[in-house]
């Protein structure tokens, strides 16, 4: 099968001749199922539907050498060692090193609890070139740290070959970070070869597509201001060192809205759409049109008419394509036994849902049992204040509301309100009553503009729902609103 194996290290093939290699290289990839497609829940709690387990190459030895080789040729330099970040592209570099007689190190996982305490085995000299060795990147943060840590024990790294890019940003990420970044395969390539060959579908094609641009990681927060990432970043990084300390994060933590934040900075988008159609079919098509400019959809799961679990499987996989919270604006408010119940009707598929704090802290104690039942849980946003004309909330009643949250910040996401009520960086304000042209409706609503909501009233995330279900083309309509509200949360947060 893999007669001529080019272990040279000499760019000696036409590109026909590399392209042709390179395409039985993807169709030998997925017979032997390293590049999967259906539905995978990657290490980010994302569904993916593609995945590349590149560590099962190690049973093939021929594939392995001949994927070693071609990841050779693209080594153009001679003065340096290899270094495969650890496990799966090691035994590949492993290869390279030996048909080019180029040294290697080997970068430990974890330091040694004895003798050296050393993190990276093998011998160099001081500023002497490495390069290194990645099987997939996603967002290159793995062989940023790789890279980080060569460069602090005296080797230089500007370089890395990458047998498989995701397309996610990692390109952008190395680069960045001083590394350039040669890929052998991108996604785009798979999907090309694939689809040719007859092995997959146009519809899996689109998934993976869609999945690729909706999950774009490059410069997290590149134009967005230090101030939100400051704020966001800085408890993104308090999650991921109490889980690697392998911590509850139950106590004071709060999974959901770490989510919120994350999706919020990856797609660059503070608006939340409120989709108050009544017809299951209708949600589905007007979710598809606007999932890839929203954080949050927001429903009202009881006013449609025909609403079925499978309403509920067709939403989550449209959030899991796009990227984005189903919240459930459901304003539970009665004792905790029965929130408890009303909230395990719609705890398997929302991960928000509006609460008001009228019948103190037990509601939320109801919702906190049922944190555990849903992928990322079930987080609350009280109803601090309302944009109707004439509701009833009185200042005492707000106020009232912001301690009950800020006491309960494990359970509690943020506030549903019409200004700046918490200054707790971590309690998330979504703010309804949002319009680009409207002042109002013909009952009680009262609108602002995305900016106004933002910038005069302190809103994180602005609900819009007529304003983008009810235009012509609500695609094009929940993009302006996006940009309206993302550049007045740069201006905001840039001020601060
Ligand atoms: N909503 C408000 N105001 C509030 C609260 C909730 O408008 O104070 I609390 C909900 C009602 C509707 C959405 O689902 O937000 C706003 O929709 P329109 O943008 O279509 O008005």
């Amino acid at each position: 099968m893999y007669g001529t194996i080019l272990l040279t290290g000499k760019m000696s093939s036409t590109s026909s001749n590399t392209d042709s290699k390179m395409n039985s290289l993807i169709l030998e990839l997925e017979r032997i199922g390293a590049v999967k497609f259906g539905e995978f829940t990657l290490k980010s709690g994302l569904t993916s539907p593609v995945y590349f387990d590149l560590r099962i190459l190690v049973s093939f030895p021929k594939l392995l050498e001949e994927v070693a080789a071609l990841l050779l040729e693209k080594v153009t330099r001679r003065d340096c060692v290899l270094c495969g970040v650890p496990y799966t592209a090691l035994p590949i570099a492993t290869l390279m090193s030996v048909k080019a007689d180029l040294g290697m190190v080997v970068r430990r996982k974890e330091a040694k609890s004895y003798g050296t305490k050393k993190m990276v085995e093998g011998v160099w000299t001081e500023g002497q070139n490495c390069v290194i060795v990645e099987d997939v990147v996603t967002t290159g943060g793995s062989v940023i740290e790789t890279a980080n840590l060569l460069r602090k024990l005296g080797l230089t790294v500007t370089e890395c070959i990458v047998l498989l890019d995701r397309e996610q940003g990692a390109v952008d990420n190395l680069t960045k970070a001083g590394i350039s970044v040669i890929t052998l395969i991108s996604v785009s390539k798979v999907l090309e070869v694939l689809l040719g060959a007859g092995r997959i579908s146009s519809s899996t094609v689109e998934a993976v597509n869609s999945f690729v641009l909706n999950n774009q990681t490059q410069g997290l927060g590149a134009d967005t201001s230090s101030v939100i990432k400051t704020r966001f970043e800085t408890r993104l990084d308090t999650m991921k060192n109490a889980e690697k300390k392998q911590e509850s994060t139950e106590s004071d933590l709060n999974l959901v809205s770490t989510r919120l934040m994350e999706i919020m900075l990856r797609k660059r988008t503070n608006l939340c759409v409120a989709v108050d159609l009544t017809s299951a079919q209708d949600i589905l098509e007007l979710v598809e049109k606007i999932g890839s400019s929203v954080a949050v959809v927001k429903l009202h799961a009881d006013i449609v008419n025909d609403w079925t679990e499978q309403t509920e499987v067709e939403l989550k996989k449209l959030a899991d394509k796009f990227g984005f919270l189903l919240f459930e604006d459901r304003k539970l408010a009665d004792i905790g036994n029965t929130v408890r119940l009303q909230a395990l009707k719609f705890s398997s598929w929302a991960q928000l849902v509006t609460v008001h704090a009228l019948p103190g802290p037990g509601v939320l104690q109801a919702v906190r049992d049922l944190q555990k039942s849903g992928p990322a849980g079930l987080g609350v946003l009280l109803v601090a204040e309302m944009s109707s004309a004439g509701n009833l909330i009185s200042s005492s009643y707000t106020q009232e509301t912001v301690n009950l949250g800020e006491k309960n910040k494990n359970v509690v996401v943020g506030f549903i309100a019409q200004s700046r009520v918490s200054q707790d960086n971590d309690l998330i304000q979504l703010t309804p009553g949002v319009h680009l042209s409207q002042d109002g409706d013909e009952t009680d609503q009262r609108y602002v503009s995305p900016a106004d909501a933002v910038l005069k009233r302190g809103a994180d995330l602005i609900i819009v729902g007529r304003g983008i279900t009810g235009a012509e083309d609500p695609a094009e309509e929940a993009e302006r609103y996006k940009k309206a509200g993302w550049n007045a949360y740069l201006e905001r947060t840039g001020q601060v």
